[in-house]
Protein backbone atom coordinates (compact mmCIF):
# COMPACT_ATOMS: atom_id res chain seq x y z
CA UNK A 1 0.00 0.00 0.00
CA UNK A 2 0.82 3.63 -0.64
CA UNK A 3 -0.52 6.04 1.37
CA UNK A 4 0.23 9.70 0.17
CA UNK A 5 -0.04 12.90 2.46
CA UNK A 6 2.40 14.37 4.98
CA UNK A 7 2.20 13.59 9.15
CA UNK A 8 1.18 17.25 9.97
CA UNK A 9 -1.97 16.83 8.90
CA UNK A 10 -4.68 15.11 11.24
CA UNK A 11 -6.05 12.62 8.82
CA UNK A 12 -2.82 11.63 7.45
CA UNK A 13 -1.85 11.00 10.92
CA UNK A 14 -4.69 9.00 12.08
CA UNK A 15 -4.77 6.90 9.49
CA UNK A 16 -0.63 6.52 9.60
CA UNK A 17 -0.85 5.56 13.01
CA UNK A 18 -3.72 3.09 12.45
CA UNK A 19 -1.68 1.58 9.91
CA UNK A 20 0.91 0.70 12.62
CA UNK A 21 -1.37 -0.14 14.84
CA UNK A 22 -2.35 -2.80 12.86
CA UNK A 23 0.62 -4.16 11.91
CA UNK A 24 0.22 -3.40 8.16
CA UNK A 25 2.98 -2.15 6.04
CA UNK A 26 3.36 0.62 3.48
CA UNK A 27 5.13 2.94 1.51
CA UNK A 28 4.75 6.42 2.57
CA UNK A 29 4.55 9.44 -0.07
CA UNK A 30 5.00 12.43 2.23
CA UNK A 31 3.70 15.24 -1.09
CA UNK A 32 2.43 18.65 0.19
CA UNK A 33 -1.23 19.50 -0.90
CA UNK A 34 -0.59 22.52 -2.27
CA UNK A 35 3.29 21.69 -3.14
CA UNK A 36 2.90 18.66 -4.82
CA UNK A 37 -0.72 18.93 -6.15
CA UNK A 38 0.28 17.82 -9.40
CA UNK A 39 2.12 14.12 -8.23
CA UNK A 40 -1.34 13.84 -6.27
CA UNK A 41 -3.96 14.62 -8.75
CA UNK A 42 -3.28 11.34 -11.09
CA UNK A 43 -4.41 8.99 -7.81
CA UNK A 44 -7.07 11.67 -6.15
CA UNK A 45 -8.45 14.80 -8.24
CA UNK A 46 -9.66 16.25 -5.17
CA UNK A 47 -5.92 16.66 -4.41
CA UNK A 48 -6.12 16.16 -0.95
CA UNK A 49 -4.88 13.34 1.66
CA UNK A 50 -4.65 11.25 2.54
CA UNK A 51 -5.39 8.89 -0.22
CA UNK A 52 -4.20 5.21 0.03
CA UNK A 53 -2.75 3.11 -2.85
CA UNK A 54 -4.05 -0.49 -2.49
CA UNK A 55 -1.61 -3.32 -3.56
CA UNK A 56 -4.24 -4.24 -6.39
CA UNK A 57 -4.23 -0.71 -8.09
CA UNK A 58 -7.70 0.96 -6.57
CA UNK A 59 -7.60 4.22 -5.33
CA UNK A 60 -9.08 5.28 -1.68
CA UNK A 61 -10.04 8.52 -0.67
CA UNK A 62 -11.30 10.17 2.60
CA UNK A 63 -9.76 9.18 6.13
CA UNK A 64 -13.01 7.32 6.51
CA UNK A 65 -13.08 5.40 4.10
CA UNK A 66 -9.84 4.22 4.16
CA UNK A 67 -10.20 3.66 8.27
CA UNK A 68 -13.09 1.10 7.26
CA UNK A 69 -10.98 -0.66 4.51
CA UNK A 70 -7.85 -1.05 7.18
CA UNK A 71 -10.58 -1.98 10.15
CA UNK A 72 -11.76 -4.98 7.58
CA UNK A 73 -8.66 -6.29 6.95
CA UNK A 74 -7.00 -6.29 10.35
CA UNK A 75 -10.57 -8.20 11.33
CA UNK A 76 -13.01 -8.20 14.38
CA UNK A 77 -10.07 -8.66 16.78
CA UNK A 78 -7.95 -6.38 16.43
CA UNK A 79 -10.21 -3.61 15.00
CA UNK A 80 -9.91 -0.10 16.98
CA UNK A 81 -13.09 -0.04 17.21
CA UNK A 82 -16.19 -1.68 19.09
CA UNK A 83 -18.18 -4.09 16.35
CA UNK A 84 -21.88 -2.70 17.15
CA UNK A 85 -23.95 -1.29 19.40
CA UNK A 86 -23.83 1.77 22.24
CA UNK A 87 -20.14 1.38 22.31
CA UNK A 88 -19.64 1.66 18.78
CA UNK A 89 -21.70 4.65 18.49
CA UNK A 90 -20.12 6.31 21.18
CA UNK A 91 -16.70 5.90 19.70
CA UNK A 92 -17.65 7.01 16.03
CA UNK A 93 -19.72 10.35 17.55
CA UNK A 94 -16.13 11.23 19.21
CA UNK A 95 -14.60 10.63 16.30
CA UNK A 96 -16.85 12.41 14.15
CA UNK A 97 -16.33 15.40 16.65
CA UNK A 98 -12.62 15.10 16.39
CA UNK A 99 -12.71 15.33 12.66
CA UNK A 100 -15.33 18.10 12.03
CA UNK A 101 -13.04 19.70 14.42
CA UNK A 102 -10.09 19.13 12.42
CA UNK A 103 -12.19 20.60 9.28
CA UNK A 104 -12.67 23.39 11.02
CA UNK A 105 -9.10 23.71 12.12
CA UNK A 106 -7.60 23.20 8.46
CA UNK A 107 -10.26 25.53 6.94
CA UNK A 108 -9.10 28.00 9.74
CA UNK A 109 -5.67 27.62 8.60
CA UNK A 110 -6.34 28.47 4.23
CA UNK A 111 -8.78 31.24 5.42
CA UNK A 112 -5.91 33.21 7.03
CA UNK A 113 -3.11 31.70 5.06
CA UNK A 114 -4.55 31.94 1.85
CA UNK A 115 -7.08 34.94 1.55
CA UNK A 116 -5.81 37.99 1.30
CA UNK A 117 -8.51 39.72 3.15
CA UNK A 118 -9.74 37.29 5.54
CA UNK A 119 -13.45 36.88 6.59
CA UNK A 120 -13.87 38.11 10.35
CA UNK A 121 -17.40 36.42 10.57
CA UNK A 122 -15.82 32.81 9.48
CA UNK A 123 -12.85 33.19 11.32
CA UNK A 124 -14.92 33.67 14.24
CA UNK A 125 -17.70 30.87 13.37
CA UNK A 126 -14.44 28.41 12.70
CA UNK A 127 -13.66 29.70 16.24
CA UNK A 128 -16.47 28.79 18.19
CA UNK A 129 -17.60 25.72 16.36
CA UNK A 130 -13.89 24.50 17.53
CA UNK A 131 -13.90 25.60 21.30
CA UNK A 132 -17.88 24.22 21.27
CA UNK A 133 -16.00 20.56 20.38
CA UNK A 134 -13.24 20.78 22.58
CA UNK A 135 -15.63 21.81 25.50
CA UNK A 136 -18.24 18.69 24.84
CA UNK A 137 -14.94 16.03 24.34
CA UNK A 138 -13.46 17.64 27.29
CA UNK A 139 -16.96 17.08 29.47
CA UNK A 140 -17.35 13.53 27.59
CA UNK A 141 -13.53 12.55 28.67
CA UNK A 142 -13.72 13.99 32.15
CA UNK A 143 -16.17 11.77 33.16
CA UNK A 144 -13.91 8.76 32.18
CA UNK A 145 -11.66 7.16 34.26
CA UNK A 146 -9.95 4.57 32.53
CA UNK A 147 -6.32 5.58 30.70
CA UNK A 148 -8.10 5.94 27.58
CA UNK A 149 -11.66 6.85 26.13
CA UNK A 150 -12.94 3.38 25.76
CA UNK A 151 -10.62 1.68 28.20
CA UNK A 152 -7.06 0.43 28.33
CA UNK A 153 -6.64 0.00 24.70
CA UNK A 154 -5.72 2.72 22.02
CA UNK A 155 -9.04 3.10 19.66
CA UNK A 156 -9.99 5.22 16.80
CA UNK A 157 -11.45 7.73 18.97
CA UNK A 158 -8.32 8.14 20.97
CA UNK A 159 -6.30 8.68 17.62
CA UNK A 160 -8.54 10.96 16.04
CA UNK A 161 -8.71 13.41 19.10
CA UNK A 162 -4.91 13.20 19.97
CA UNK A 163 -3.85 13.72 16.25
CA UNK A 164 -6.24 16.99 16.03
CA UNK A 165 -5.16 18.19 19.68
CA UNK A 166 -1.47 18.90 18.37
CA UNK A 167 -2.41 19.63 14.99
CA UNK A 168 -5.08 22.72 16.77
CA UNK A 169 -2.16 23.62 18.81
CA UNK A 170 0.79 23.65 16.54
CA UNK A 171 -1.83 25.91 13.78
CA UNK A 172 -3.48 28.03 16.20
CA UNK A 173 -1.13 28.35 18.97
CA UNK A 174 -2.82 31.64 20.14
CA UNK A 175 -6.41 30.91 19.42
CA UNK A 176 -6.38 27.56 21.28
CA UNK A 177 -4.37 27.02 24.82
CA UNK A 178 -5.32 23.45 25.47
CA UNK A 179 -4.56 24.22 29.19
CA UNK A 180 -8.51 25.56 28.56
CA UNK A 181 -9.60 21.42 28.64
CA UNK A 182 -7.25 20.01 31.00
CA UNK A 183 -8.91 16.43 30.71
CA UNK A 184 -7.59 16.39 26.62
CA UNK A 185 -4.71 18.34 27.31
CA UNK A 186 -3.57 14.63 29.88
CA UNK A 187 -5.30 12.32 27.04
CA UNK A 188 -3.36 13.79 24.41
CA UNK A 189 -0.26 13.31 26.29
CA UNK A 190 -1.09 10.30 27.31
CA UNK A 191 -1.04 9.26 23.56
CA UNK A 192 1.88 11.15 22.45
CA UNK A 193 4.13 9.40 24.79
CA UNK A 194 3.01 6.41 22.82
CA UNK A 195 5.26 4.68 20.45
CA UNK A 196 2.90 4.77 17.08
CA UNK A 197 2.29 8.24 18.12
CA UNK A 198 5.87 9.73 18.70
CA UNK A 199 6.91 7.55 15.61
CA UNK A 200 4.19 8.85 13.07
CA UNK A 201 4.80 12.89 13.72
CA UNK A 202 5.91 15.90 11.49
CA UNK A 203 5.38 19.47 12.87
CA UNK A 204 2.63 21.79 11.23
CA UNK A 205 3.91 23.69 8.07
CA UNK A 206 1.53 25.86 6.94
CA UNK A 207 0.59 26.18 2.87
CA UNK A 208 1.97 28.95 0.83
N1 LIG B 1 -12.66 14.52 4.78
C1 LIG B 1 -11.26 14.39 4.43
C2 LIG B 1 -10.51 15.64 4.82
C3 LIG B 1 -9.05 15.58 4.46
C4 LIG B 1 -8.41 16.97 4.42
O1 LIG B 1 -9.04 17.98 4.71
N2 LIG B 1 -7.12 16.98 4.08
C5 LIG B 1 -6.43 18.24 3.90
C6 LIG B 1 -5.07 18.18 4.52
S1 LIG B 1 -5.17 18.21 6.29
C7 LIG B 1 -6.31 18.50 2.42
O2 LIG B 1 -6.07 17.60 1.65
N3 LIG B 1 -6.46 19.76 2.01
C8 LIG B 1 -6.35 20.22 0.66
C9 LIG B 1 -7.67 20.64 0.09
O3 LIG B 1 -8.72 20.36 0.70
O4 LIG B 1 -7.66 21.25 -0.95
C10 LIG B 1 -10.68 13.16 5.11
O5 LIG B 1 -11.19 12.77 6.17
O6 LIG B 1 -9.75 12.54 4.57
Amino acid sequence: MILIGQYDSPFVRRVAIALRLYDLSYEHRPWSTFGDADRIAPYNPLRRVPTLVLDDGEILIDSAAILDHLDELAGPAKALIAQSGPARRHALKICALATGLADKAVSLVYERALHQQTSQQWIDRCVSQIAGVLDALQADRAGRPASLWFGEAVGHADIAVACVLRFTGEAHPALFDLTRWPALAAHAARCEALAPFQAIAQRFIPPN
